[in-house]
C-alpha cells in the first residue's frame, strides 16, 4: 500500500483544524460525494474521531496549543478509482510558525516532514490578515520622528508583521529545504478559509489572495518554476459559529444532509461540498 504525507500550515487561527474537523466528519459520511473516502483508523484515531465530533455539533474547535498539537495523524483512505493508501499530516500550532518566523529556526522532525512530504496546504483566514502600513500612508508627524530603540527592542514581529511576510518567509523556508528536489515542484494549495466571511465581489479564490495578500501572490507567481500552486476557497464550518444562535441555525438548516454546510470553491469559482478536494489535488500533482 502507498503511503503519503502532506505537510499543514498556518498561522494561529489560520482554519487549520476546522478543516481537519470537517475533512474527519466528510470523509465518514456518503450523503455528499467526496474525491476520498476512510478505508480504516491507523494510529491513533481519537483526535480525528472526536474532532468529527466538535464539527457535527457546530462547535469551534479549541485552539491548538503546543503542548497539544499533534505531529502525525495517519489515516487510510481511499480515492475515487479505489486506490487505497496511508496519508499521514499534522495538526501544528499556529504558534509553531510565529515561533519559526521569528527564531529563523525550524524543528528537525518538521523539516523532514516537509522535505520527505508530498504536498503542502497552507491556509489563510481573511479576519486574521495584518495588512502591511505602507510609509507612504503613515502620518508625516511619524515618518519625521525618530524611533526610539526601546521601540525597536519592544516590537513583536509574530503579531505586528504583516501576514504576507510572515508566510512567505515561511515558503522561503520550505524552498531551501526542498531545495535537493527541484527535479519535481512541490505540490502546493493556498486555502482561503472562512470563504463565508469573504468580500461576496470575490467569486476566485486566487483574485482573493492577490488583493488581499499581493506579496505572497507575486512570490508565488515569481516561483512557478519552485511551487506548483492551487487555490481554494473554503468554508469548513459552513458560517460563523460565534454564538449559540448562529450554530443552532447552521444545525437546522442542514439536518437531514450536515456536509452540505461545508462549501469548496476552486479557481475556476465552481462550488462544492468536497472539502477532501484541496488534499486530493496536492496529493496528485
Ligand atoms: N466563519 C467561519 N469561521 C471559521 C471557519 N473555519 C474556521 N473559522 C474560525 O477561524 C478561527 C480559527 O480556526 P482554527 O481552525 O482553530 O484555526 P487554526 O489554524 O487551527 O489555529 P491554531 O490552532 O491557533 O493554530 C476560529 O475562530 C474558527 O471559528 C469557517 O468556515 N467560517
Ligand atoms: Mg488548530
Amino acid at each position: 500500500m502507498d503511503s503519503k504525507s502532506c505537510f499543514i500550515l498556518g498561522l494561529p487561527s489560520a482554519g487549520k483544524t476546522s478543516y481537519l474537523a470537517a475533512l474527519a466528519y466528510s470523509l465518514q459520511q456518503k450523503q455528499v460525494e467526496t474525491k476520498l473516502h476512510w478505508e480504516s483508523f491507523s494510529g491513533d484515531h481519537q483526535y480525528l474521531a472526536s474532532l468529527a465530533e466538535t464539527w457535527l455539533t457546530a462547535e469551534p474547535v479549541s485552539r491548538t496549543s503546543t503542548g497539544l498539537q499533534q505531529t502525525s495523524l495517519t489515516i487510510c483512505l481511499s480515492d475515487c478509482e479505489g486506490k487505497i493508501f496511508n496519508i499521514t499530516f499534522p495538526d501544528l500550532s499556529g504558534e509553531t510558525f510565529q515561533k519559526q518566523y521569528v527564531d529563523r529556526e525550524i524543528d528537525g522532525s518538521m523539516a523532514d516532514s516537509i522535505i520527505n512530504g508530498n504536498g503542502i496546504l497552507v491556509f489563510i483566514n481573511p479576519r486574521e490578515i495584518i495588512e502591511p502600513a505602507l510609509i507612504s500612508e503613515l502620518p508625516l508627524e511619524h515618518r519625521l520622528k525618530p524611533v526610539p530603540n526601546t521601540e525597536i527592542l519592544e516590537r513583536e514581529p509574530a503579531n505586528a508583521d504583516p501576514t504576507e511576510v510572515q508566510i512567505v518567509e515561511l515558503l522561503q523556508d520550505i524552498e531551501f529545504l526542498t531545495k535537493n528536489k527541484r527535479y519535481k515542484k512541490v505540490p502546493l494549495s493556498i486555502i482561503v478559509s472562512a470563504w463565508d466571511i469573504v468580500d461576496a465581489s470575490y467569486s476566485i479564490p486566487e483574485t482573493c489572495i492577490r488583493e488581499r495578500i499581493p506579496l505572497l501572490w507575486q512570490f508565488l507567481k515569481a516561483n512557478d518554476d519552485i511551487f506548483l500552486t492551487s487555490y481554494y476557497g473554503v468554508s469548513a464550518q459552513g458560517g460563523s459559529l460565534d454564538t449559540g444562535e448562529e450554530s443552532e441555525y447552521l444545525i437546522d438548516q442542514f439536518e437531514t444532509n450536515p456536509a452540505e454546510r461545508i462549501v469548496v470553491v476552486n479557481n475556476a469559482g465552481e462550488k462544492s461540498h468536497d472539502i477532501t478536494l484541496p488534499l486530493w489535488e496536492v496529493m496528485n500533482k
